[in-house]
């Protein structure tokens, strides 16, 4: 009798093991393979040679690019010893370079690992930048001030809390607050997977303002880019595990109440929206297995979505760009200024592209 039941625990546990192992697989769409579809008018960014994760562009295209994430269980960037940097482009020039921009005294350079990142112009035109940050494996905010003339970050403050528990990406609402994604609850490579192995939808989104700090939404598999709309009602959230976009309502305390889920067929990173237009742009990973596998043999690809109207009864999903990752691997981000896109990736480089 004993040795039935210890068969049965082990069947049972078995079985369980394999059926989770084939929802993940399922969930990463890990046998997908992507068909290009290349734009005719693009080239590789020189000098951002170690991930672009996140680009946010000003309206007055100044393009902000983070550089340099090394993120638990993701292969370790082309240049892994180098610390994360902060890149400007000018997307109102003809051909637009990607510079460094510096650092003010007393920021710790070393351990700078930049994820999402988002810019607020006050009304007095100040620009500030907001960065996730991992150094030494811990989940922090940097506000920064950008200086134009000095093409300088002056540090101005880490934010840390207890709800900063694997953050991704952030949305400035105002010069020191922000919502940002928790895309797991642990940060730890062992605990995510487990996580995600289970199928837990632990991950969730938060407010902080320097007064209050709340969760705002919950429930995810995996909450990765966030953005607001042009008129500042709506939050777009993408939830890369569970292949969607939650259109959010903000409401005037800052909780959020859910409107809509725009279903995707790929896994969406980050969100840029189009001041002009609304139009929602998604970095997307179109095979989840290659990006955490990494076998520079069969490489992640990249994949491009515009969404059209999102609030609408039909919002319009148009793929603009795909690669096989032959030119471009692991898309995060797609950003747009007056007909130029800029694409940027996990770990590997950046596209510029003239529509
Ligand atoms: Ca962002
Ligand atoms: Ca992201």
């Amino acid at each position: 009798m004993g040795k039935l039941v210890t068969l049965a625990v082990v069947g049972i546990v078995a079985a369980f093991t394999v059926e989770r192992l084939v929802t993940l697989w399922n969930r990463s769409y890990a046998s997908r393979e992507i068909d290009p579809l290349p734009l005719p008018n693009c080239q590789l960014i020189k000098g951002i040679e170690s991930g672009s994760e996140d680009i946010d562009i000003l309206p007055n295209g100044l393009a902000f690019i983070s550089s340099g994430l090394k993120y638990p269980g993701l292969k370790k960037s082309f240049l892994p010893d180098k610390p994360g940097e902060i890149f400007l482009m000018d997307l109102n020039e003809d051909n637009p370079k990607a510079v460094e921009l510096r650092f003010s005294r007393g920021f710790d350079v070393t351990s700078f690992n930049p994820h999402g990142i988002s810019t607020y112009v006050d009304k007095d035109d100040t620009v500030y930048l907001f960065v996730v940050n991992h150094p030494h494996q811990q989940n922090t905010v940097e506000l920064f001030k950008f200086v134009e003339d000095d093409r300088s970050l002056v540090h101005l403050k880490t934010v840390r809390h207890d709800l900063l528990t694997s953050a991704n990406d952030v949305i400035a609402v105002g010069p020191d607050s922000f919502y940002v994604t928790n895309d797991h609850y642990f940060f730890d490579f062992i605990f995510m997977f487990l996580e995600m192995f289970l199928g837990l939808t632990w991950s969730n989104v938060v407010y902080y303002s320097p007064k209050e700090v709340k969760e705002v939404a919950a429930g995810f598999y995996s909450a990765n880019g966030i953005n607001i709309s042009p008129d500042r009602k709506y939050i777009y959230i993408a939830d890369v595990g569970d292949h969607n976009i939650h259109v959010m309502e903000k409401h005037a305390n800052w909780s959020l109440t859910h409107v809509k889920t725009l279903q995707l067929d790929t896994l969406a990173d980050n969100l840029s929206v189009d001041p002009s237009t609304g139009d929602v742009w998604a970095g997307c990973h179109p095979n989840g297995f290659k990006l955490f596998h990494y076998d520079l043999e069969n490489p992640p690809g990249s994949e491009v979505l515009r969404i059209r109207n999102i609030l609408s009864e039909e919002p319009e999903v148009t793929r603009i760009y795909a690669d096989d990752g032959s030119v471009l691997q692991g898309s995060t981000v797609a950003s747009i200024y007056k007909g130029k896109l800029l694409i940027g990736t996990v770990i590997h480089r950046a596209l510029y592209c003239e529509l």
